[in-house]
């Protein structure tokens, strides 16, 4: 990356000039960073090793999710995992979260099933995570598994099949509960299943009754929403299930809506030109909270690293707008092998809390009230104005003040643990 960092007095200077430019429309950016500050995200621990998992190592069950690319110097072990997410971690703004799937238990060498799993094997992750002041999150992981037969988990026919997965979820709630209660605030435990077709289903009901009454099992027990929260994630297709996905969208709203869970949007599961953006106040009417996979589809479900592209900013405008941050968990869902994971890592997080910021400095009780009074020219005029704002300069003085690379100081940063540490990789 070329371009010199700015010192910290040009940063003040700039900033100073932005947050009266900013007053002249009536927004308070010291208030918008404050609020800003308070605004985790939860960083997907598997952009960090391509979804890999550490349960098999060597083994390859590619089924149910695919990551292309070889960029040298994936995290293979747990602890280069938890070193490469301390290093994005320390060029990222603000305190955040993070999510882990179930095949990053460590089971000290020892086989343990996935329907085994205990809290045990996650207390290094818990140890660490206490030690960073951050929060996890959790998923079972229902692919790269032999157990997934002919690309269906908790929905295939057979019985002993669905049962092996319905007691995955169920041990995988009871580490997602014992993360909240060490850490003190709420894993969101989250079901995805790759299930479904390739090619045209003649029975798409069969399959659907059953995944009803596999998560009706999973989720029996009552768990305390101060310990861990449920959420399921819906999809349209995936590479094998091009025809039919179980777990589609109706489904699983309708799911959510008739069993009080959050209902997870993954930007990237949806038509292509349709955004996420416009689902969030249309399902909060019906959902308690809402989950979001930050991701960035492009062409397909291809899981590319979040950029600040207009449908992010959008996203983040919806949250705000509609009061709705409270109410909502926003992770991130992304897995690109071509380039540095942990400049992956990096760009998709610092492009969310990005997207969060200028979200935070609308003028929106201006706009709201322009709206209100009928005044749709005046509305329009105002929304392209404050694009050019400076905002650029708030997002420096926000990072000078976390302690972290302003504009292209941290890509010096990677480079640097690039050369000194993946690069030693195999
Ligand atoms: C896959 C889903 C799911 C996964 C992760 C690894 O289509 O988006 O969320 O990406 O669980
Ligand atoms: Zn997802």
């Amino acid at each position: 990356m070329s371009g010199k960092s700015m010192n910290a007095r040009q940063i003040q200077a700039a900033y100073k000039l932005a947050a009266e430019r900013y007053a002249e429309f009536g927004v308070d950016v010291e208030a918008a960073l404050r609020r800003l500050a308070k605004i985790p995200v939860s960083l997907n621990c598997w952009q960090g090793d391509d979804v890999g998992g550490f349960e098999n190592i060597g083994a390859q069950f590619g089924s149910g999710i695919a990551v292309t690319g070889s960029y040298p110097g994936k995290a293979r072990t747990p602890d280069e995992l938890r070193a490469d997410a301390d290093k994005a971690l320390s060029l990222i703004p603000g305190k955040h979260r993070f999510n882990l799937h179930a095949f990053y238990a460590e089971t000290g060498g020892k086989k343990v099933e996935r329907d085994e799993l205990e809290p045990a094997h996650f207390k290094n992750w818990i140890a660490w995570a206490k030690a960073n002041k951050m929060g996890l999150d959790f998923n079972p992981t229902y692919f790269s598994h032999p157990k997934l037969v002919d690309g269906m988990s908790l929905a295939h026919p057979d019985k002993s099949i669905r049962q092996f997965w319905i007691d995955h979820g169920i041990v995988c709630r009871k580490i997602g509960a014992a993360m909240g209660k060490a850490l003190g605030t709420p894993c969101v435990t989250n079901v995805w299943v790759p299930d479904g077709y390739k090619d045209t289903p003649v029975d798409r009901k069969g399959p659907r009754e059953r995944l009803a009454n596999s998560l009706d099992a999973i989720f029996s027990k009552p768990i305390s929403p101060k310990y861990n929260l449920d959420a399921v994630e819906p999809k349209l297709f995936g590479i094998g299930s091009e025809s039919y996905v179980v777990g589609s969208h109706e489904f699983y709203l309708g799911y959510a809506i008739k069993n009080k869970k959050l209902i997870c949007l993954d930007a990237g599961h949806f038509h292509p030109t349709e955004s996420i953006s416009d689902k969030i106040s249309s399902m909060m009417q019906w959902v308690p909270e809402l989950l979001l996979h930050v991701s960035r589809g492009v062409r397909w479900d291809s899981d590319h690293v979040v950029i600040l592209s207009d449908e992010l900013e959008a996203i983040a405008q919806e949250l705000v707008r509609g009061g709705y941050l409270g109410r909502t968990h926003i992770g991130l869902d992304f897995f690109d092998a071509s380039i540095n994971r942990v400049a992956a890592w990096t760009i998709g997080t610092r492009s969310m809390i990005k997207a969060l910021l200028l979200a935070l400095v609308e003028p929106i009780s201006t706009l709201k009230k322009l709206e209100a009074d009928g005044d749709l020219t005046g509305r329009l005029a105002l929304l392209e104005e404050t694009k050019t704002l400076p905002h650029g300069a708030v997002w420096d003085y926000y990072c000078l003040k976390a302690g972290v690379p302003d504009g292209c100081g941290w890509m010096k940063e990677v480079k640097n643990y690039e050369q000194a540490v993946l690069s030693k990789r195999a």
